[in-house]
């Protein structure tokens, strides 16, 4: 009948994050979806520059663009809002089938106010920043501030309700990330007479909770040495959350904070990273303090392994959803994404994604064109044609990921108990891994630095979806069959069409007898294992 929705319209749910199991998923049009994403620079938030930003996104098969809407740019004077920008950008995401992520720099930018309106950045009387211990004044605005925090609130609130009433039946814009990177650098936290007298008083009873701390007191009574700290970022994140649930009040899109990362691996205190900001070492404060977010994300700029996968470890803790909404764009980077899809994240985006000609270099990488961004290219383009399929499995499966160490040495993946997966990095199309018998050959170009790295998900008991990149495979019996040998039931390649796995050919011969070789060109592998 007429009343009966359309399928079109049945889909059409508003994005969400859903949790299960331990796992967490993002929800776009009613099913769950993979971010392969690619952050513009900061700078590229105007009409002008979208040109050269939606080929480079397309150059790395992105499905999803980061880029800020600024507080400066939507009120330039107080109570009036032009969102020119905002519509052309939701008009060309459309045109270019690419999905938004919106970056609301507000209050805090890298915790600085540089784009809030110069009506609040140059009027420190109506908001004032931080004074620091010593009374002298922080470049920071104060998280302790009613007047800075309705105004913020007011303008996202603008942006919300008009997200909603230009994109509210069409969802390009997926999810929204509430300031970038709060905190202070410099101070530990506002240390006003203001914020001295509710430094005093009481730790409000939600963080008690959360922390499952039985006996109350003052900030510093609970926490000792980490009371300022902590007490800074209860404030920014009950701020962020205020503003957050005002703006999901007018229209319910997933929100996320990013943070500048504190030490992966050395204990360090806050006034060497930016204090009271989503630092690993208070995922759970964030989390008491700001129900309306959804996710804790970390920016990670450091290239080694080590430090990577430690990062990857602390966001994956206190049941928060992983997604890495930042990371550099040079080719250590690119196998990291083989470490947060193992894991489980919902998606994964380097920074700086754009043909405007800046780089943040040495953040970044240097050459930020085709040839520069292969690295990211290779990967997502594993990914791309399966994403729904990948994002529905990782929710629902096991799944396993390594991405190539600094070390380059061999990893092994316990599958579950039964089998294993050894996976070595290199690339061979023929043979064991060094034809000393044959002589010297040329080293495979590309592989001057770790770009290799390898996905699993367990789809039956001995059924498995493998891919990757610059590895080679061995698959094991696991303990639980030990003394058994493995043989190939069936090593597929294949797709998937309209959810279900298609069969373009099957592996066998020099193709599996030494290993299975993922090269840098895109396999999609499923393979049936059994024992003799
Ligand atoms: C990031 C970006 C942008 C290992 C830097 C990273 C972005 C912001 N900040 O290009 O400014 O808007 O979120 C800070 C990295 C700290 C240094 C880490 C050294």
């Amino acid at each position: 009948s007429a009343a009966m929705p359309t399928v079109a319209q049945a889909v059409k749910e508003s994005p969400r994050i859903e949790k299960k199991n331990g796992k967490a998923a993002l929800f776009v049009d009613g099913a769950p979806y993979l971010i392969l994403g690619g952050q513009a620079n900061n700078s590229s938030n105007y009409v002008s520059q979208l040109p050269k930003v939606w080929p480079a996104l397309k150059d790395i098969h992105a499905n999803t663009l980061e880029i800020p809407v600024a507080w400066e740019q939507i009120e330039p004077k107080e109570g009036q809002f032009d969102f020119s920008y905002v519509d052309e950008l939701v008009k060309q995401a459309r045109a270019n089938d690419m999905r938004l992520v919106l970056l609301w720099f507000g209050t805090w930018k890298n915790t600085s106010p540089n784009y809030t309106p110069d009506w609040v950045k140059l009027d420190n009387k109506r908001f004032p920043r931080i004074t620091k211990k010593d009374g002298t004044m922080s470049y920071c605005l104060s998280p302790m501030e009613r007047t800075t925090l309705e105004a913020d609130k007011s303008a996202f609130v603008a942006l919300m309700t008009h997200l909603k009433k230009i994109d509210g039946d069409q969802h390009t814009v997926i999810m929204i990330q509430p300031q970038n990177e709060s905190g202070t650098y410099g101070s530990v936290r506002d240390y006003s007479p203001k914020a001295e007298k509710v430094f005093a008083g009481q730790v409000p009873a939600a963080l008690l909770k959360k922390k499952g701390i039985a006996k109350g007191g003052s900030w510093s009574q609970v926490f000792g040495k980490h009371a300022d700290e902590y007490f800074h970022a209860w404030h920014i994140a009950s701020y962020i959350n205020e503003i957050a649930a005002a703006g999901r009040k007018v229209y319910d899109l997933p929100m996320f904070v990013n943070a500048a990362l504190r030490e992966p691996l050395v204990e360090v205190g806050p006034e060497t990273y930016s204090s009271g900001g989503p630092t690993h070492n208070v995922i759970d404060i964030y989390q008491a303090a700001a129900p309306a977010i959804d996710i804790i994300a970390p920016d990670i700029y450091k290239r080694d392994s080590a430090n990577y996968e430690a990062a990857l470890s602390h966001y994956t803790k206190h049941n928060n959803p992983l997604f890495v909404p930042e990371t550099g764009s040079d080719t250590e980077f690119a196998r990291y994404i083989f470490s947060v899809l193992g894991r489980g994240g919902i998606g994964f985006s380097p920074f700086g994604i754009d043909y405007t000609g800046y780089t943040n270099y040495p953040l970044g990488g240097r050459h930020i064109n085709p040839e520069g961004l292969k690295p990211f290219r290779e990967k997502y383009a594993l990914f791309a044609p399966m994403m729904r399929d990948w994002a529905k499995i990782a929710y629902e499966k096991p799944v396993w990921g390594v991405a190539e160490a600094d070390d380059r040495k061999p990893q092994s993946i316990d599958l579950g108990g039964k089998w294993k997966l050894d996976v070595m990095y290199g690339e061979w199309q023929f043979g064991l891994t060094e034809w000393t018998w044959l002589g010297k050959f040329d080293p495979v170009p590309g592989r001057e630095k770790p770009n290799g790295g390898v996905v699993v998900a367990q789809l039956s008991e001995d059924e498995f979806l493998v891919t990757g990149v610059h590895a080679r495979l061995n698959f094991g019996v696991g303990d639980k069959q030990k003394g058994k040998n493995l043989i190939f039931r069936a090593v597929e390649q294949g797709h998937f069409e309209n959810g279900k796995w298609v069969v373009d050919f099957v592996w066998n011969g020099d193709q599996t007898d030494y290993g299975l070789n993922l090269t840098g060109e895109p396999a999609i592998l499923k393979i049936k294992l059994a024992t003799y």
